[in-house]
């Protein structure tokens, strides 16, 4: 018996464990992070204005930031840089673009340099991830973020007011959005306002006000889903040679939630949408974000058959779900790790099958998928803290924690 569990430990597959950090104003620290057992560090230069190239000097301030405890400690490693955002203009697909393409290609030459080869991004217009409600009590009375499609159509149709919105609802849907805003104080609504256009932590995009935001969708009025992809290939065909021969692995991270929204088209929601964007750019350096949640968030997305058909396309995972309302399925809450509408078992199963494949196929390090716990609960002591919503650190510690336990359980079976 003992003899078969000593075999087994040594058979025990792990899987590179990783953690967003905002750099030196988040409150989760790294020796916080350091005491997770994670092992690679998720960050970004966030200070620097959007379209600025990231110089090996930035970079390695925020490496040194990160590793320089590595002597004397469990060491951590800058490993994935997310996000390196996407100049406005690439996504217009304005005159003059090209400037920020190249940018952007000499900061991921530059993070190569740095030896830090997985880079997530995003190709959202206008917005970056977006919920309603960033403290949404849960039974247990640990908050969760939310996303409520009525709250969101009432800030469309009746803060924003944009021009043709009740063009992309029904009558009942505008008439349950005009008492959702009807019954809100003024507080509420400008906390909606500001959860929606001042942007949540980590976002690629600028913040707005409310007219700054009109204006912003403005300019994509002549932008549609083609249009937009076509910019999204013009950005490839200039990054993705260079990524290849830098051994560098892109990771496009799904627009959250996934669908058009204020009338912006949105390109990377379905399993669809990624055949369409391998079959344009084959690249090997070409790879996504599996981002359970995210994805999850569609009913007709089947995450365990998108992280088996994507395999060999996944170089970064986040690994949380969503708990979609019954009756409407746009609306949802996050929910622990492992108990959301999505079979979170089967993506790790999947996750480590295509690991132990990569293996087989001789292919190095440079190969393995990091996982990352994502949005946790606001728990705990981060109640009485003023925490990034979504990135407390009891509650992804928990998400990390749950997951590393699904990985330990099933290593030894792959
Ligand atoms: C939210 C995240 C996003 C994501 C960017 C990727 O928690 O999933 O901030 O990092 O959209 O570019």
């Amino acid at each position: 018996m003992k003899l078969n569990y000593l075999a087994n430990l040594a058979r025990i597959r792990t899987m590179r464990e990783s953690w967003r950090w905002f750099g030196p104003n988040d409150p989760v620290t790294i020796s916080d992070i350091r005491q997770t057992g994670a092992t690679d560090i998720v960050s970004a230069l966030h200070h620097m204005p959007i379209g600025e190239i990231w110089t090996i000097d930035d970079i390695r301030r925020n490496q040194h930031l990160i590793e320089s405890g590595n002597e004397k400690k469990s060491p951590l490693i800058w490993s994935v840089v997310e996000s390196i955002p996407v100049h406005e203009d690439i996504k217009l697909g304005r005159d003059g673009c090209q400037v920020y393409i190249d940018n952007w290609s000499t900061s991921m030459e530059n993070l190569a340099a740095c030896d830090i080869k997985t880079i997530c991004y995003n190709f959202m217009p206008v917005i970056d991830w977006t919920r309603t409600d960033l403290a949404y009590k849960l039974n247990t009375g640990a908050y969760a973020l939310r996303f409520d499609q009525t709250k969101f159509a009432a800030f469309d149709l009746y803060i924003l007011q944009r021009a043709d919105a009740d063009a992309d609802y029904t009558e009942t849907e505008i008439s349950q959005a005009r008492e959702a805003y009807q019954q809100m104080s003024p507080e509420e609504s400008e906390r909606l306002t500001n959860n929606i256009i001042a942007g949540l932590p980590g976002k690629m995009t600028d913040s707005y006000s409310l007219d700054d935001f009109k204006n912003a969708l403005a300019q994509y009025s002549h932008i549609g889903h083609a249009e937009l992809r076509d910019n999204l290939d013009g950005f490839l065909s200039h990054i993705l040679p260079k990524a290849e021969k830098l051994g560098v692995k892109l990771a496009i991270h799904p627009d959250d939630p996934p669908r058009d929204m204020f009338g912006l088209p949105r390109i990377i929601c379905t399993a669809d949408d990624l055949d369409r964007l391998f079959a344009q750019q084959p690249s090997s350096s070409n790879g996504i974000t599996l981002c359970v949640g995210t994805y999850g968030s569609r009913p007709d997305n089947d995450l365990p058959a998108m992280a088996r058909r994507f395999g060999s396309r996944i170089n970064f995972a986040h690994l949380r779900g969503v708990s979609r309302d019954k009756n409407e399925q746009r609306s949802f809450y996050e929910a622990n790790h492992l108990d959301s509408d999505i079979d979170m078992v089967s993506v790790i199963r999947e996750l480590l099958t295509e690991e132990h494949k990569r293996e087989g196929r001789g292919q190095n390090a440079q190969n393995e998928i990091f996982i990352r716990p994502d949005h946790g609960h606001q728990m705990m002591d981060d109640i009485r803290k003023t925490v990034n919503p979504g990135y407390s650190g009891i509650g992804r510690l928990k998400g990390l924690a749950e997951v590393r336990g699904v990985i330990r359980a099933l290593s030894t079976h792959i």
